[in-house]
């Protein structure tokens, strides 16, 4: 079968502005629930598109780019390639994470305006704008603020007011003032393009309608009361230097499009369709033969196009973005579905940058750099998703759900399980006897009576006692429970049944007691036990939308590889998620002893976090800067210059690189992390400084038997080793 003919997904998260840093509240709006929503309908056997990016332009932008002082290319790469790379630190398994400031979306965009234009659905018209004469230039909406003209808001932005939701005309707004310069704007005449969304009132209401039942309550809700205050032409251009430009149009006179850019909103949701287009391409880069075209997800009957977003993006989306494809007359889907998040707090309040009430992801992942703490934060988060209403992030919280939960629960019956094995098994799936041969068999008939909801009668079971019954059943809740609030975007529900699946094992282990009938009944205790190794293979599966870097340990640990997590473009139909309730392991598997999956995270630590919280990063340097040592202890630190004698990069790191380096009497071996500054090349012949006597260690299983001094920024974007003024011998002690 073709994809033509497939059921297929198509998912989208909002773009976020690369004018900062996603923090927490972003990740449990837009991006986390999307990210396990595509991992389950991956391991379903579902092909799967999931496209997000950077939206790089708008005065969101330019007014960063002011602040900063720099150059808005400047700031749309630095915050692009940071919230990449913290997306991805975060498990996020978008299959691309493309820019709107790409050549292939500005001309996705300029063809959409090219068309509103000659289908007549653009008019161009003289209007007036606010002008702010001491800066020169007309000020777009966030470039204005006043007086909310419906609710009396008095921070209320030039097209909106973030208090009561309303959207206005620019010239509607109450006793405006400038950004730029502080002053009253003056009202001046200037061309803009304005959009016919009047015509389209009817049927976005009928589509509106269509999903009153199936769309949640404030998404309908905002919909609706916008669509009764009716459907208004909007102007789509603006006065701006950076963004879209519609200059070289077919069908404008130049001399009128001359610095005129698209409005944001109108080109940035077009950023889903060219960020798909990006991904074929990227793709056919890589391999010939990918056999679709961005055409088959946008244009294709049988594809399920869901849009998450957070709350304050709701209309765009089900209104601002279906009309633009439909409009289109192409052929394009509308969104089935837009599952909307509320938003989320931290520790009662809002997120505000200003007040340095945040938790950038990056900052978090600069703190918790390994695998079970950022799955400690995804199972955290996904446990507490505002998705009927605000809710909140806490330290503490974060702290019991890895103690209590990932570690006493799930991580408990893992480590219980293998421990048990390779004390009594030899680290083996046991060896069923001839009394349980029948097990297999029977646990099949088991799950499906339990399936389809039929009666269960023991006495039809010879290899399976009540609780082996009692097990299935949990297991089957679990799954069915899950597998039904996965599609229907009730993630929060979803997490709590699949940590229940953990809560029955533990009650099987504990209810076979195989710790006593390793003596009194040793072949119950090998089917307990083979049991349980069945389930670690479940749990795999079953927790990986969830924790994808713990499960992956987990199934290293099993030496099984299947499909999970990988994408799938509709050439694999194989269905994992099916596995969950099946025994996949074979008598006499392997299993092997992975580290503690997750460490338990002590008061300290989260203290230290809730001290940070409120603190401008200069007050933190300076608490930090208090903490004075003896000078005694200084000197226990024993520094010397060395010369580089040889570099190369450790195999399948970007940040590692292995020196060995000449130390007057000695050759030595170390591993620095400043791969993605230096080549090795550059690195040749170098002195620099090393602290000799701290305890040797291993860098992804590469010895390391000192460390170098390197400065490097506060966000470590930028570092530099530190080296000697003029040459010295190898050796020489640095005081
Ligand atoms: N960048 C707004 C936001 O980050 C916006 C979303 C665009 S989705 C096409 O809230
Ligand atoms: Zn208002």
């Amino acid at each position: 079968m073709s994809l033509q003919e497939k059921e297929r997904f198509l998912v989208t998260s909002a773009l976020p502005y690369a004018n900062g840093y996603i923090h927490l509240g972003h990740c449990a709006g837009a991006y986390l629930p999307a990210d396990i929503y595509v991992r389950f309908l991956r391991l379903m056997g579902k092909p799967t598109l999931w496209i997000c990016g950077s939206d790089e332009h708008g005065v969101a932008i330019t007014i960063a780019a002011e602040k900063e002082g720099v150059s808005p290319k400047e700031i749309i790469d630095k915050y692009h390639f940071a919230n990449k790379e913290a997306f991805d630190k975060f498990g996020m398994s978008f299959d691309i994470y493309s820019r709107t400031s790409l050549p292939i979306h500005h001309e996705t965009a300029r063809e959409f305006f090219r068309d509103f234009l000659q289908k007549g659905y653009l008019i161009e018209r003289e209007e007036e704008q606010f002008f702010d004469p001491v800066a020169n230039m007309f000020l777009p909406d966030r470039y204005v603020e006043g007086v909310c003209p419906n609710c009396g808001y008095n921070q209320a932005r030039g097209d909106q007011c973030d208090n009561c939701g309303a959207y206005y005309n620019q010239l509607d707004l109450i006793s405006p003032k400038s950004l730029i310069s502080g002053q009253k704007p003056i009202v001046k005449k200037t061309t803009h393009w304005f959009f016919r969304f009047d015509l389209f009132q009817e049927f976005m209401e009928n589509y509106i309608e269509s999903h009153a039942k199936d769309w949640k309550e404030n998404v309908v809700q905002q919909s609706r009361s916008w669509l009764k205050q009716g459907m208004k032409e909007r102007a789509i251009t603006r006065d701006l230097s950076w963004g879209v430009s519609i200059e070289g149009i077919e069908g404008i006179d130049p001399a009128k499009a001359k610095g005129k850019v698209m409005y944001v909103w109108f080109e940035a949701v077009l950023g889903y369709i060219s960020g798909t287009k990006h991904l074929v391409e990227e793709l056919r880069k890589k391999n010939n033969s990918v056999e679709f075209s961005w055409e088959d997800w946008w244009k294709n009957e049988n594809t399920h196009y869901i849009a998450f977003i957070g709350k304050d993006n709701i209309v765009f989306h089900t209104l601002l973005f279906p009309t633009i494809l439909y409009a289109r007359n192409e052929g394009f889907i509308l969104p089935e579905n837009v599952p909307a998040n509320e938003f989320l707090n931290l520790e009662g309040q809002k997120f505000s940058k200003s007040r340095n009430w945040t938790i950038d992801l990056k900052d978090f992942i600069e703190e918790f750099p390994n695998a079970s703490s950022i799955d400690a934060l995804r199972y955290a988060l996904a446990c507490n998703l505002p998705e009927t209403k605000d809710s909140d992030f806490s330290w503490k919280d974060f702290q019991t759900r890895n103690n209590s939960e990932l570690a006493s629960i799930f991580g408990n019956f893992v480590n219980r399980t293998i421990q048990f094995l390779h004390k009594n098994f030899g680290g083996k799936v046991p060896t069923l006897s001839d009394k349980y041969k029948n097990l297999r068999t029977e646990w099949d008939l088991l799950v499906s009576q339990l399936l389809n909801d039929e009666n269960i009668s023991n006495n039809e079971f010879q290899s399976l006692g009540p609780n082996e019954i009692e097990l299935a059943r949990g297991l089957v809740k679990s799954f069915q429970n899950a597998t039904h609030n996965l599609y229907n975007f009730k993630f929060r529900d979803a997490v709590f049944e699949i940590m229940n699946s953990a809560r029955f094992a533990n009650k099987y282990f504990n209810d076979e007691e195989p710790w006593k009938t390793l003596k009194s009944n040793p072949e119950q205790c090998a089917k307990t036990l083979f049991l349980c190794s069945q389930l670690l293979y479940s749990f795999a599966v079953f927790f990986s939308p969830i924790i994808p870097f713990t499960t992956e340990k987990l199934f290293e640990s099993l030496g099984k590889t299947p499909t999970v997590g990988q994408p799938n473009y509709g050439t694999s139909q194989e269905n994992t998620w099916e596995r969950i309730l099946k025994l996949n392991l074979d008598e006499g598997d392997e299993i092997k002893n992975p580290n503690i999956l997750f460490p338990n995270i002590d008061d300290k630590i989260i203290q230290k976090q809730i001290d940070k919280l409120g603190k401008s990063p200069e007050d933190l340097w300076k608490e930090k800067s208090k903490d004075r040592i003896k000078y005694e202890d200084f000197s226990k630190v024993q520094l010397r210059t060395a010369k580089i004698t040889h570099a190369e990069r450790v195999k399948k790191s970007k940040k590692l690189i292995k020196l060995q380096i000449d130390l007057g009497n000695e050759t030595r071996q170390i591993v620095a992390g400043i791969g993605e500054h230096y080549s090795p090349e550059e690195l040749l012949g170098k002195t620099i400084v090393v602290v000799v006597n701290l305890e040797p260690a291993k860098l992804m299983g590469v010895e390391s038997d000192g460390m170098l001094l390197a400065a490097s920024t506060q966000d470590g974007s930028k570092l530099t080793l530190i080296t000697t003024l003029t040459e010295i011998e190898p050796g020489s002690v640095v005081k």
